[in-house]
């Protein structure tokens, strides 16, 4: 799952081992190891469930050893799609203790994105929860079986329907695993955002992974008494590393799901588990916030909250310690790698006006104008980064590698961000067109494809469009063909696409055409921004 391009050149790799940052440690070896250290403390809580330690371990190597005997084989990639269930737990560590590699689908995905996900990583198996949020999860990918040669198993956490293997059913010899993977090995993939077509896998290994979750642990002030709740979607990125619960469990501390973000549910959950920190994106914050000014809630365990994914405006960001009692963090992070956090002794208008500064001091950060050449200090420009835990390249995508990746191996990330002379980044906004809504990324691209299908539309543009309540929102502005077809109708053909419900633009505008130069030639990213600066100048 590696090939030349995505790897570290070996002097870097060098630096990164002797600097400590890259120790050998694997994900196996990290939940078994803190197993045989504290097998009875509490690794989840979910609801009136608890599970220790020793009881996490010894159901992932299980589970681990009978996905072997079913005939997957070490270096395989599962796909898993689950929510904030200990399940999702249980078959990521199986994974690991088997030698696979877990493929993270997000829970809002359906059909369009869990095909191109399980085809992109050939994956040889699809584990799933039964139902989230009262969708049918296992009938959908039932469904993909016919289209998916390469899939010899669908495995389903909950009520089983026929065709697929229940989870539960499932179990082996541990003394069948195999011998922990080469830390330098590709643990999982996490998928992209991006601004161009559907979502890219991310190779991320073990020890860059593993370093991360060190460094953010250490930021966070995580240690065995913390209690982290995961509230966004476990799969995510942030909630699984920025420390996330990933950091936690290596931290030997605890971590309790949280069923839904929601402020009821969740300030609950804080009081009655002794939450400590927890990670939402800006419009989840909003509704903590404006919940919390009806009615103060006593969370008096909280210490830390952190708010990424999308850009927090420093009026809300001043609203956190107040009216929550704790402290806010800032992170500006991507699961390409790069996680910039503010730090606790940081001054207030640095907690609240930036989006942090990096985990490492390795992190290197370039600011470069669209020529390339390094902006003045202070002046906003495109970053692109590279360290010991920001990957090198997609996996088998070599376009996409080209666009993304300078030839010394730099990301560009596609933020624009200005830095203050502490080091501390503010983010300005997105040199491509990617739709931030609700902090979950939309390819303007992807949509406008999606549409294109649509016998009706001849041309398509989705743009952003600021939003109070959302971050962003899309607008999708359509040239059609004779019959023109309504909004509405445009939107159940979106619904029909089987695509994740976000993707459906939240405003759809039929107009007669678009702008085009004297030349007869626009790009479309001065067409979006003509667009945009329409829907700007109505409002
Ligand atoms: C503005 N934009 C932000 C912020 C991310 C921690 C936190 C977030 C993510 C994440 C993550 C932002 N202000 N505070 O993986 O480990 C936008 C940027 C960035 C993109 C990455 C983590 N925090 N963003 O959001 O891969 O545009 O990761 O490039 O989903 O989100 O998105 P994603």
């Amino acid at each position: 799952m590696t090939d030349p391009i995505q790897t570290w050149p070996a002097d870097l790799a060098a630096r990164y081992r002797a600097r400590g940052y890259w120790r050998g440690e694997t994900f196996p070896a990290m939940l078994r190891d803190r197993a045989a250290a504290h097998p009875d403390r509490v690794a989840l809580v979910a609801g009136d469930a608890r599970l220790s330690y020793a009881a996490l371990n010894d159901r992932a190597r299980s589970l681990g050893a009978g996905l072997l005997a079913l005939g997957l084989r070490p270096g395989d990639r599962v796909l898993i799609q689950m929510g904030n269930v200990p399940a999702f737990f249980e078959a990521v560590f199986g994974a690991f203790a088997a030698g696979l590699i877990p493929v993270y689908a997000l829970p809002a995905h359906r059909r369009t994105e869990l095909l191109h996900l399980a085809g992109k990583a050939a994956a040889r198996a699809i584990l799933v929860q039964d139902r989230i949020e009262r969708f049918d999860h296992a009938a959908m990918v039932l469904g993909l079986r016919g289209e998916l040669p390469g899939l010899a198993h669908i495995i389903v956490a909950g009520t089983a329907p026929e065709g697929t293997l229940a989870m539960d059913s499932i179990a082996g010899d541990a003394a069948t695993l195999p011998a922990d993977p080469d830390p330098q090995s590709v643990a999982f993939c996490q998928i992209s955002g991006g601004s161009t077509g559907l979502p890219k896998l991310i190779p991320r290994t073990h020890d860059d992974y593993i370093y991360s979750l060190r460094g953010s642990n250490e930021i966070c002030g995580i240690d065995a008494e913390s209690v982290y709740m995961a509230t966004l979607p476990v799969a995510h990125n942030f909630t699984m590393s920025s420390p996330g619960h990933f950091g936690a469990l290596y931290a030997g501390a605890r971590v309790v799901l949280c069923p839904a973000p929601l402020p009821q549910v969740a300030f609950e959950l804080i009081r009655r588990e002794g939450v400590t920190i927890t990670g939402l994106v800006p419009p989840l914050a909003l509704l903590w916030l404006d919940a919390a000014e009806k009615t103060p809630p006593a969370l008096p365990s909280l210490t830390l909250l952190q708010v990424g994914g999308a850009k927090f405006l420093p009026e809300s960001a001043r609203r956190v310690a107040p009216l929550l009692g704790c402290r806010l963090q800032q992170v500006f992070g991507m699961a390409e790698g790069l996680v910039n956090y503010t730090r606790n002794d940081d001054p207030d208008e640095i907690v609240t006006g930036t989006q942090g500064r990096p985990i490492s001091p390795d992190d290197e950060v370039l600011i470069l104008d669209d020529a390339g050449a390094p902006v003045p200090e202070g002046t906003p420009g495109n970053l692109l980064t590279r360290g010991p835990y920001t990957i090198r390249g997609y996996h088998d995508d070599a376009s996409a590698n080209a666009r993304s990746f300078t030839e010394d191996g730099f990301y560009r990330t596609g933020d624009i961000v200005q830095r203050l002379p502490s080091g501390h980044l503010v983010v300005m906004g997105r040199a491509n067109d990617q739709i931030n809504r609700n902090g979950e990324k939309i390819s303007a691209e992807e949509v406008e494809d999606l549409l294109l299908g649509h016998p009706q539309v001849f041309d398509a543009v989705v743009v952003s469009i600021p939003d109070a309540r959302l971050g962003e929102r899309a607008c999708a502005f359509i040239q059609p063909r004779e019959p023109a077809p309504t909004p509405a109708e445009l939107r159940r053909y979106m619904r029909g696409r089987e695509v994740a419900a976000f993707k459906v633009p939240d405003e759809i505008r039929i107009v007669d055409g678009f702008a085009t130069t004297a030349v007869g030639k626009i790009s479309r990213r001065q067409l979006r921004e003509i667009l945009r600066a329409d829907v700007l100048a109505e409002e």
